[in-house]
């Protein structure tokens, strides 16, 4: 596992070089999800491939930039999802942007998920890795990853991101998040899932939803490269993820793109929301 992380370090360093000072501009090329892609979307992806291909552990990736999986290293034992630029219609706008990483062990579902990992490219570089628990750690000048803190979700937070359109939301949700906003709590959403949910882990709890909605009744994220490794990622740090009534990590995708509703949060949220879509 050591070695995918060390891949993941080295693969960061060289995006953020990329989204420094490369062109921010849209390439002529979509992908499976029919998005067009920036020229950073597909040399991150080239990046991370590249960075991978030298890990013997690792057996197959797949990417949310390609259609198909690919193989790498018959003997290896690890499977990698990954988004490699999440976030990336906030580049031009200079927000924070994001890597995501599930390392599966046996299929991509989220039952096989051994660790995940992400990378925030804000004003600072910080990566997360999730194992048997949360650690933070953060680019120093030297290229190095410092650890800086365990990840502890508290019970109960104070900020709520609520995604998606809301014209096209279900009754219930609305109903959840007015009563939520009712309560005091503070809406906090850039549109960038990796700092968003960054920010929710760091300032203690609160709630991220991206909803089913009338145009999208999977909703957007997909399982594979976004929403399993932050499931993965809430769990170990104290928190929960449903797809509204259904544990996240108990679904399994039928193809690698699928997307599934999301709520991720610190464990009274959760149960509030499993009690407003019951
Ligand atoms: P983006 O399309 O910019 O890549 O992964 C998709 C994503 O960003 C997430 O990072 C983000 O949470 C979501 O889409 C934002 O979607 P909305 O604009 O519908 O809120």
């Amino acid at each position: 596992m050591n070695e995918i992380y060390e891949a993941i370090k080295r693969s960061a360093i060289r995006i953020k070089e990329a989204i420094e000072f490369d062109d921010t501009g849209y390439s002529d090329q979509t992908n499976s999800t029919g998005d067009t892609q920036l020229k950073l979307d597909i040399k991150s992806d080239l990046i991370i491939e590249e960075e991978f291909a030298k890990v013997p552990s690792i057996k197959e990736i797949v990417s949310e930039e390609k259609e198909d999986k690919t193989p790498l290293h018959a003997n290896g034992t690890y499977s990698v999802g990954y988004d490699p630029l999440d976030g990336s219609s906030l580049i031009d706008v200079n927000l924070s942007v994001g890597s995501i990483f599930g390392i599966y062990e046996g299929g991509y579902a989220g039952s096989n998920l051994k660790a995940a990992v992400y990378v925030v490219y804000g004003p600072r570089v910080e990566l997360v890795i999730a194992q048997e628990d949360v650690k933070l750690y953060r680019l120093n000048k030297k290229g190095e990853f410092v650890f800086i803190q365990t990840i502890v979700l508290k019970e109960k937070g104070k900020l709520n991101a609520t995604g998606a359109t809301q014209m096209g939301w279900e009754a219930r949700h609305k109903k959840m998040i007015d009563a939520i906003f009712q309560d005091g709590y503070r809406l906090r959403y850039s549109g960038g899932m990796v700092p968003d949910l960054h920010q929710i882990l760091l300032k203690g709890g609160g709630l991220f939803s991206y909803p089913a909605t009338t145009d999208a009744p999977k909703g957007k994220l997909r399982m594979i490269f976004e929403v399993f490794p932050f499931a993965f990622v809430y769990e170990k740090a104290n928190g929960e993820a449903i797809d509204g009534q259904r544990r996240i990590l108990d679904l399994s995708p039928a193809h690698p793109h699928d997307a599934t509703p999301c709520l991720f949060g610190s464990k009274t949220e959760i149960a509030r929301v499993k009690k407003c879509y019951e």
